[in-house]
């Protein structure tokens, strides 16, 4: 019989944990008996898991935009979530999705700070611990945004362009440490994502999911739960995930 890891072995950091993606992932893996933090500038909702999940989910408020805040917390985590071996480092947001020249520059502003210098803190606070116990894995929340454009991608698809690039040049510095790094690529899936991009427009964020199947946060966390439960000689590069009612776009051609 195939032998998965045993999940209650996992010290897990899910940054993001307040809705969507994050706040799916974490309950998979505290429910699978994993040690889970979960972050969020929305302390209530972290408050509001650690009820529902109990002593194995540890909140922490926290902004990945303010790396002294992030290094401070994760280098002072209580003894039974410390060591951590999966740091999901999904925590970001689109904003907007106008043509670049009518997009806001304080919105791409914002996206870099989140989608890249606060997955890189995220990061470099907790990769040297991992390498140092030979045992670790990184996942990050990448995007069919930085796999194909689209209109109104622009800033947003460059950051997660980013995210893919720097997985794979993490892979190929960490080779033979032991820590192993996946970065999985979700199309469309019904979150906050869309009410977040559209600042709060709840009705043009329903249209995004009207009348079609998106995937689930569930959906995502389970696939993330399987990179992280196979054995540790295994390494998913990359996991694309699309839902079936989505494709790619066709070739723009404009006549007349
Ligand atoms: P949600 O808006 O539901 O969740 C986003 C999470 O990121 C929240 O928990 C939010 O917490 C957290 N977050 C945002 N900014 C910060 C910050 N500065 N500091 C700390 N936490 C922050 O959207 P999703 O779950 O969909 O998004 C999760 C990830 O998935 C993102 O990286 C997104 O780009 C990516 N993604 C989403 C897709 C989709 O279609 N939904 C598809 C592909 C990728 P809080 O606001 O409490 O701080
Ligand atoms: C989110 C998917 O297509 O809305 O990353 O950009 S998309």
């Amino acid at each position: 019989m195939y032998q998965m890891l045993d999940p209650s072995t996992l010290r897990v950091l899910v940054t993001g944990a307040t809705s969507g993606i994050g706040a799916s992932t974490a309950r998979r893996f505290a429910r699978a008996g994993a040690h889970v933090v979960g972050t969020g500038r929305r302390a209530d909702r972290l408050i509001a898991l650690r009820d529902e999940l109990g002593p194995r989910f540890h909140p922490l408020e926290l902004d990945v935009r303010d790396n002294s805040a992030v290094t401070t917390a994760l280098a002072a985590l209580p003894e039974a979530f410390a060591g951590l071996n999966v740091v999901f480092a999904n925590a970001g947001l689109a904003l907007g999705l106008e043509p670049a020249h009518r997009a806001r520059l304080d919105d791409w502003e914002d996206m870099v700070d989140t989608n890249i210098k606060g997955l890189l803190y995220t990061v470099r606070a907790t990769l040297p611990g991992m390498v140092e116990r030979g045992e670790g894995h990184v996942v990050f929340t990448g995007s069919v945004a930085g796999d194909y454009p689209y209109p109104g991608g622009n800033a947003y698809g460059g950051t997660k362009a980013f995210v893919k690039q720097y997985a794979l040049n993490l892979i190929a510095d960490l080779a033979g440490t032991g820590v192993r790094v996946t970065n999985i690529e979700p199309g469309m899936v019904e979150t906050e994502f869309s009410l977040v991009r559209f600042h709060g427009d709840a009705d043009r964020s329903d249209t995004v999911y009207a009348n079609t199947q998106p995937l689930s946060g569930e959906d995502i966390a389970e696939q993330i739960f399987f990179c992280c439960t196979t054995p540790r000689h295994v390494n998913i590069n990359r996991l694309q995930v699309f839902p079936t009612a989505q494709t790619f776009s066709p070739f723009t051609i404009k006549r007349g």
